[in-house]
């Protein structure tokens, strides 16, 4: 091993030696120009529309100038928007709420290029890029293959192990709680939501993903394509398969619905649920909200069909799953991204707010969207359920743990129990580190430009050492050693490693990266143009105040026996004091 990174060295040596160094691979254009090589040596920046000329797009112009001197730090904007409570309570309840939100959605959605621009093979527009939709996108092109190094000019020859960097980074030593009090329910919803349109393909390498809906299509509950939907449905007044388990509903046996799903192979067929992504045997809490979701979706159905008798299964079941969808955007709104903004602006889900402005019903997972997402130390070390303790090896790919508890258990479970810290680095399970080091290999072979080229393409100030990047002195030495530069840091490691803000779950490039791609992929979904935002898209007013009135306790309470605590968080002193509301209330 250690020969062949010898003669590669010598290689490259050689290479840039005897020929000149690719100009873009210094990342001269700054303020998100656009760098060409033209001849051997030069280069010229595209400035057009970025506010800024000169050689370099780093001359802001008059308007350009004003705008920077006026505009608060993110730092500041969060600060305000986190503090202040008496404040925003009085702006909850005027019309200010709605403006600041627009003002939100449309800051966040400048970030989000539209039509989408490059991806793992393309670091220039082509219309390959812009039309095969199986690739995820890319906001950075890829580090140039002919750079003297692997993160362009700087840092060293060759990037750290990734065993190594993880194990001393990123692997868990204690449990450490999420301070916003993040809990399990979450990270559950987090993971069933997200892997409906992150599902890399890992079989072709090279950025590519097997969802092609781009952003909250429900495949997760549905399916991918047609065949599987197909399998999945009932047939019958719009519904899904299911099987009655003690008088309750649960996804189907495979054998009934003869899906794809993966599982390990002594598991007995008995156990193996169908559901719509292949992958949600693999942990209780996934198989719970699919449940969750099945048990609504066929709810939703009797409604529809007692308000309109003459409608087919065909009908039933696509309006259906459009009040699905829209549930399952106005629930991560109001409850999941509140939550984890920690902002004391009541978040709300109003698509008029963007009518009036510009904007695209369009969107394109990006491949940094799905690095961002990997929130693996939410995990936690064990999981506590009805007074037992599950260790992982008895709740992966384990079924019956659904069947044996139920969903009210489970969500009362789920929601008592803590979450685990994301930023701050030494906060990952042993058994998912796993993931951490496919996510850092997959970053290299996909080229990702280096952490702090994010940081400027987001507006944010690069940082000048590794010591301003994480308060651990210890780690900022360790990853002075490893990288050499802070501008050959990558983007995952820099992401989980980077200070968290006061008492929040992550730093603040998670939140200033994630939230555009998040919030266009929730507000560019098509239910919410001008268009398709009225009573007739949800089969008429009944539908269409179910999308607008969704909350997560309603969705688990409408569909089990008794209402367990619900939430997103912990409970605080006054929840567990909280008397149970009867269905009636909610
Ligand atoms: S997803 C995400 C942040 C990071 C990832 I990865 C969000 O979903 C998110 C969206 C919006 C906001 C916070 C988090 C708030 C409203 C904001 O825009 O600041």
């Amino acid at each position: 091993m250690k020969e062949v990174s010898f003669i590669w060295v010598l290689l490259m040596l050689l290479r840039s030696s005897s020929s000149a160094v690719n100009p873009c691979c210094y990342y001269p254009c700054e303020n998100s120009g656009v760098c060409v090589r033209f001849g051997p040596e030069d280069y010229k920046c595209d400035c057009t529309r970025t506010g800024f000329n000169g050689q370099n797009c780093t001359n802001p112009e008059f308007w350009t100038r004003i705008y920077l001197m006026l505009k608060p730090s993110p730092t500041v904007v969060h600060f305000i928007l986190t503090h202040f409570k008496w404040f925003w309570d009085l702006v909850n309840k005027t019309f200010l709420r709605g403006t600041i939100m627009r003002i939100v959605l449309t800051v966040r959605n400048e970030l989000v290029p539209t039509p989408p621009t490059y991806n793992t093979k393309y670091g220039y527009l082509s219309w390959e890029s812009y039309q095969n939709t199986s690739y995820y996108t890319r906001l950075l092109p890829p580090v140039p293959e002919d750079c003297p190094l692997p993160m362009g000019t700087k840092g060293k020859l060759v990037l750290p192990d990734v065993i190594m960097l993880t194990e001393r980074f990123l692997k868990r030593q204690k449990f450490r709680p999420d301070p916003q009090g993040t809990n399990l329910m979450f990270a559950f919803m987090a993971q069933h939501f997200t892997h409906q349109f992150f599902k890399t393909s890992h079989k072709s390498k090279g950025g590519f993903t097997k969802a092609l809906g781009h952003g909250v299509d429900a495949s997760n509950i549905y399916g991918e394509d047609l065949k599987r939907q197909h399998q999945l449905r009932l047939h019958e007044d719009g519904k899904l398969k299911y099987q009655l388990i003690s008088g309750e509903m649960y996804p189907p046996k495979v054998s009934e619905v003869p899906v794809h799903m993966v599982y390990p192979e002594d598991l007995p067929a008995e156990q193996r649920l169908a559901i719509g992504q292949e992958m949600f045997g693999l942990l209780p809490g996934l198989s719970m909200y699919a449940t969750i979701w099945l048990r609504e979706h066929n709810r939703v159905c009797d409604v529809l069909k007692a308000e309109h008798p003459t409608w087919d299964d065909e009908q039933l079941f696509q309006t259906t799953r459009l009040i699905i969808i829209g549930e399952i955007i106005n629930i991560i709104i109001e409850e999941y991204v509140q939550h984890l903004s920690g902002y004391n602006l009541k978040l709300t889900y109003d698509p008029s707010l963007l009518f009036n402005v510009r904007f695209q019903y369009t969107n394109r997972i990006a491949l940094e969207f799905c690095h961002l997402y990997h929130w693996h130390p939410l995990m936690p070390d064990s999981f506590l359920i009805d007074g037992d303790e599950i260790p992982y090896s008895q709740f992966l790919y384990n079924t019956t743990v659904l069947v044996h508890y139920g969903v009210e258990k489970l969500v009362d479970a789920f929601s008592r129990q803590p979450a685990g810290q994301i930023g701050g680095g030494r906060n990952i399970h042993e058994l998912v580190l796993r993931v951490a080091q496919t996510i850092i290999t997959e970053g290299r072979s996909a080229r990702l430009q280096p952490f702090n080229q994010y940081r400027k393409k987001f507006n944010l100030k690069p940082y000048a050492s590794f010591s301003e990047l994480t308060d651990d002195t210890e780690m900022a030495h360790g990853l002075e050693e490893l990288y050499g530069d802070i501008d050959a840091l990558e983007f995952y490691p820099g992401l989980m490693l980077e200070k968290t803000r006061p008492n929040s779950i992550f730093g603040e490039s998670m939140v200033e990266m994630g939230a555009p791609f998040s919030l266009k992929g929730l507000f560019g979904n098509p239910i919410n143009s001008p268009e398709y935002w009225k009573p007739s898209t949800f089969g008429g007013e009944t539908g269409f105040s179910i999308v607008k009135t969704s909350t997560l306790k309603k969705l688990v309470c409408l569909n089990t026996k008794w209402c367990p605590y619900v939430d997103f968080h912990v409970p605080g002193k006054e929840e567990e004091a909280e008397p149970r509301k009867p269905l009636m209330e909610l």
